[in-house]
């Protein structure tokens, strides 16, 4: 019998290895088992409770923090329980996020990441990985088409921090005096973006004291890429234009914003011009769908979130820079306590001081290790193949009897949105009843299906659209006959 011990550890001299062991490999040993059950078919996307079930606790399942220790053998019924009650996000099924999969070796790399847990603010305490991460940004660089790959970066908490990250550097870049005086010593500044865009940029504008008013959201097309001549007409009297965000993909309907228009734009007055790429950014390394980014090398920075379309685990999001200095500029603090100037080593290698944050989270290892495994031609492969299978859900329902689509024509992206309408409301004139049922027919459909854990969708309203239904392919592991299992059990479930 196992003795029971509440914290097994190697020790200096070598006692309690065995125990050690022998618990790291049933953890290992739950962790195998179900990833291969996230990739067996048969086995359900999730097993939903509400809430208050897991909180009273489920079949001996307690989330209550205890004041004794807990046995080893219920340290491991813990770890099985908490997967077994969450969500098989790597499942073939599972379409809800623009995160989705397990990549095996992404998912080595994170393990590899906890078991160094280490800290990316200075190469003193990683210096391994702050090369990594310098070198993957200059590659990525490349790829947006930076000359000689030039300029800076940082990973980050997301693309929304992203993003924030963008609008801070923009600021500084045309009023450095704000960092120390603060928006008083600036006029009034206002940036755009468009109406479809994440709503992270509307974020950065209340967090960085610009105010959500001083946000000018531009109406889209048809296309739902940004009407920017509509810009024009928004350069009002005594406000002064410093920032553009142009969605390289959206998150609902997966729509690029025209970069090369936006650009001369920008050029012409002056404004700073970002990117959001953060779903787009993986189509870069297609060479069949990167010209949808086409001028994205004229943008001052890019977000880029390899945790989506490249398959890389959470998380995993670069914020790159065009002009480099900015960034250490616009964040140093030069904190002497860690960022000592005379150190015994170059210490612009010392990375921490460009971030918002002080310590920071080793995001790079999985990407780079991921890369090594697939080489850049693998990416390629894995982002084609989700584009070929969306094209393919798209062409199975344009056409087919109660759905229909939100938006003419082939998506850019994979993301495919449609309306699903049961027998019932087939028939009725389009007009105020047929909008509120059918703004109620994608989330029941959804709470049926995450009762029945059979797969998961994204729905949402947009605009003056009703509830519809969007979906996402980002994970190498989906199939066709995986598409055609979602779109049967959507009928299945919408039967009247
Ligand atoms: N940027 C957040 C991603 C949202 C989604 O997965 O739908």
């Amino acid at each position: 019998a196992r003795p029971k011990i509440c914290c097994p550890a190697i020790t200096p001299e070598g006692t309690r290895e065995e125990p050690t062991m022998q618990f790291l490999l049933e953890v290992v040993e739950i962790l195998t088992s179900y990833i291969k059950k996230t990739f067996d078919k048969s086995t359900k996307v999730l097993d939903f409770h509400y809430p208050h079930q897991l909180l009273e606790g489920i079949e001996g399942f307690s989330l209550e923090l205890p004041d004794q220790p807990e046995s080893l053998e219920q340290i491991l019924v813990d770890c099985r329980d908490t997967l077994k009650y969450g969500v098989r996000t790597g499942h073939p099924r599972f379409f809800n996020q623009l995160s989705t999969g397990i990549d095996i070796v992404g998912l080595a790399g994170e393990w590899l990441t906890s078991t160094a847990n280490t800290n990316m603010f200075t190469y003193e305490i990683a210096p391994v990985f702050v090369l990594m991460e310098q070198l993957t940004l200059k590659k990525m660089r490349e790829i947006v088409g930076w000359p000689n790959g030039e300029g800076d970066g940082i990973f980050s908490p997301g693309g929304a921090i992203s993003n924030m990250y963008s609008v801070m550097i923009a600021r500084y870049k045309y009023f450095p005096e704000i960092k120390t005086k603060g928006m008083a010593a600036a006029p009034r500044l206002v940036l755009f973006t468009s109406e479809l865009s994440h709503y992270s940029i509307k974020k950065a504008s209340a967090a960085l004291g610009f105010g959500t008013d001083n946000l000018i959201l531009l109406n889209t097309d048809e296309r739902f890429n940004s009407c920017f001549i509509l810009f024009l007409c928004s350069c009002l009297q005594g406000y002064v234009p410093v920032y553009v965000n142009a969605t390289a993909g959206t998150t609902v309907f997966g729509a690029f914003d025209p970069i090369n228009d936006i650009a001369d734009i920008c050029e012409k007055y002056n404004m700073w011009l970002h990117v959001d790429a953060a779903w787009g950014g993986g189509l870069l390394m297609s060479s069949k769908h990167r010209h949808k980014m086409s001028g994205i090398h004229r943008a001052n920075s890019v977000t880029w979130n390899p945790h989506k379309m490249m398959g890389v685990p959470l998380q995993c999001s670069a914020i790159l820079v065009r002009e480099r200095g900015l960034l250490q500029g616009c964040n140093s603090m030069c904190a002497g306590y860690l960022f000592q100037p005379d150190k015994h080593y170059d210490v612009t290698y010392d990375t921490g001081d460009k971030a918002i944050q002080c310590g920071r989270h080793v995001d790079i290892f999985k990407f780079w290790l991921m890369w090594k495994a697939k080489g850049t031609v693998g990416f390629e492969q894995q982002i084609d193949k989700c584009l070929d299978l969306s094209a393919y859900l798209y062409s199975k329902i344009k056409n087919r009897e109660g759905f229909q689509m939100v938006f003419n024509g082939e998506p850019q992206h994979t993301n495919v949105c449609f309306w699903y309408l049961p027998l019932s409301l087939r028939h009725l004139p389009d007009g105020e009843e047929k909008r509120e049922r059918l703004h109620k027919v994608a989330p029941k459909i959804k709470a049926m299906m995450m009762e029945s854990g059979t797969t998961m969708v994204g729905y949402q309203p947009q605009g003056d659209q009703v509830n519809f239904f969007r979906m996402v392919i980002s994970n190498p592991a989906a199939t066709r006959s995986d598409i055609d299992f979602l779109v049967e059990e959507i009928e299945r479930l919408g039967q009247d």
